[in-house]
């Protein structure tokens, strides 16, 4: 058997080769979705101490599966010379610290793309490669980049300010890192130029709460936050209580206003100068919305969700019970398009755990390796590299990389 590394091919990202050294959630959520599309993953760790995600226990069995973990002191000299090589073959480089710690420590982008002049870099930071001293080189996570985002300032309850957990930032700025690195290898492969691309967390958050702040921005009006679940701008939307647990629901649409109008008994709102005939939303604006809301709080505290929900879906009005862990489990939905599945970890464990998403019909993802122990594949990248089994002790011995 060869003792380099090995990824089977799958997936659309097939050949493709991704090297990334980020810890925690937000770099490392990217770059996992490269590997269960297909993609030949690097993870690199400092070789000192490992990234901080392997002290709990079970999320990184999902957020790691399918990667291939080096351990290496990047700006080390030979730890740099190893580095350098690793990235000649490299469609993507993904990175994921405090501003431009890569180019301080020389490892600029212009050194890259001498080695490999298509490379697309991908720079996750908390505040951006530039802008001022002040903030450029702060470390971020989730709630800094949700504060400094003015998301944070918009969610949460009336009363009182809350970031939107679980790490809702971090999710936000990986899908920003792959679609945005995706974008690059495209025209990568067209004009044979790399790129970089400077991701700063709170430009991500800022952008997933625009939608209230466009009318600040251009009114001087801040949306109020949500009270209890509901939706601060229409009525209608948002969490309800039933008399055994929460649904959600959104009446939107002329047909389905007229409808619940009728059925609450209200129905001569309808057709005013305030609530015109084909009227979509019910804003927070229209005399009516708290009466509406009101009664839709009455009408659906006195129903079992079950019959809720059926009466949301007789009138088209899209709806869901709120599901608990267990129900989602137990969900025929869930079931049918294994939207959970298990694998085993390195150790034997059974591991449940979403499953790969989305799904591609012509060249599925798949889960085909368990996290990987803290340095457990250094030698094999080492030997793919070139290094001799020597060197790569003396590199271990010197403390440059870790073989675990
Ligand atoms: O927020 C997240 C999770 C959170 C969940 N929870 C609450 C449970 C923690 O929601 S995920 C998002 C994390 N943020 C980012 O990815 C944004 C960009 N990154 C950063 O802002 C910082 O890297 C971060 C994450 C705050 C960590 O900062 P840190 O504790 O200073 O650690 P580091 O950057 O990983 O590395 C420490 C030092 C750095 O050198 P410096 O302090 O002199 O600048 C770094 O350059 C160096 O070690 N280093 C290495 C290396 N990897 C890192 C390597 N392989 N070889 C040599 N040096």
């Amino acid at each position: 058997m060869s003792n380099k590394i090995q990824t089977p091919k799958f997936g659309p990202l097939s050949g493709m080769k991704v090297v990334f050294s980020a810890i925690e959630i937000a770099g490392p959520f990217s770059a996992q979705m490269f590997a269960e599309w297909g993609a030949e993953v690097i993870w690199i760790e400092h070789s000192a101490y490992p990234d901080t995600i392997r002290v709990q226990e079970n999320y990184p069995e999902l957020s790691r599966r399918n990667l291939h973990a080096l351990s290496l002191n990047v700006f080390s000299e030979e730890g740099r010379e190893v580095f350098l090589k690793l990235i000649e073959d490299a469609d993507v480089f993904i990175e994921a610290s405090k501003g431009p710690a890569f180019a301080k420590r020389g490892i600029t982008d212009e050194l890259l793309w001498e080695k490999n002049k298509k490379l697309v870099i991908g720079h996750l930071s908390g505040f951006g490669q530039y802008g001022t001293e002040e903030y450029t080189h702060l470390a971020a996570y989730n709630t800094i980049a949700q504060a400094f985002s003015g998301y944070l300032m918009q969610n949460g309850d009336v009363d009182q300010p809350m970031p939107a957990f679980p790490y809702t930032a971090d999710y936000m700025a990986g899908f920003a890192v792959t679609s945005s690195v995706l974008a690059a290898v495209y025209n990568a492969e067209k004009t044979g130029i790399g790129e970089s691309i400077d991701v700063a967390m709170y430009e991500v958050m800022l952008r997933v709460g625009q939608y209230y702040m466009m009318d600040y921005l251009n009114g001087g009006e801040m949306c109020p936050r949500m009270i209890k679940g509901k939706d601060p701008l229409y009525a209608g939307c948002g969490l309800y209580k039933c008399n055994d647990g929460y649904i959600v629901f959104e009446v939107v649409g002329g047909n389905q206003v007229k409808e619940i109008f009728n059925l609450l008994g209200i129905s001569e709102y309808i057709g005013t100068e305030e609530i015109p005939e084909g009227t979509q939303l019910i804003s927070r604006k229209m005399s009516a919305s708290q009466l509406f809301e009101d009664k839709l709080d009455e009408y659906f505290e006195a129903l079992p969700i079950e019959e809720a929900l059926a009466l949301l879906a007789k009138y088209k009005i899209a709806g869901a019970k709120v599901l608990d862990a267990h129900e989602l489990q137990s969900n025929p939905q869930y079931i049918a398009r294994d939207s959970f599945t298990q694998w085993e970890s390195m150790e034997g464990k059974k591991v449940t755990g979403p499953n790969v998403m989305p799904k591609f019909k012509n060249n599925p993802g798949k889960i085909w390796r368990a996290k990987p122990s803290y340095g457990m594949d250094t030698k094999g990248i080492l030997n793919e590299l070139g290094y001799s089994e020597d060197s790569i002790n003396e590199l271990a011995k010197n403390k440059i990389i870790n073989i675990g």
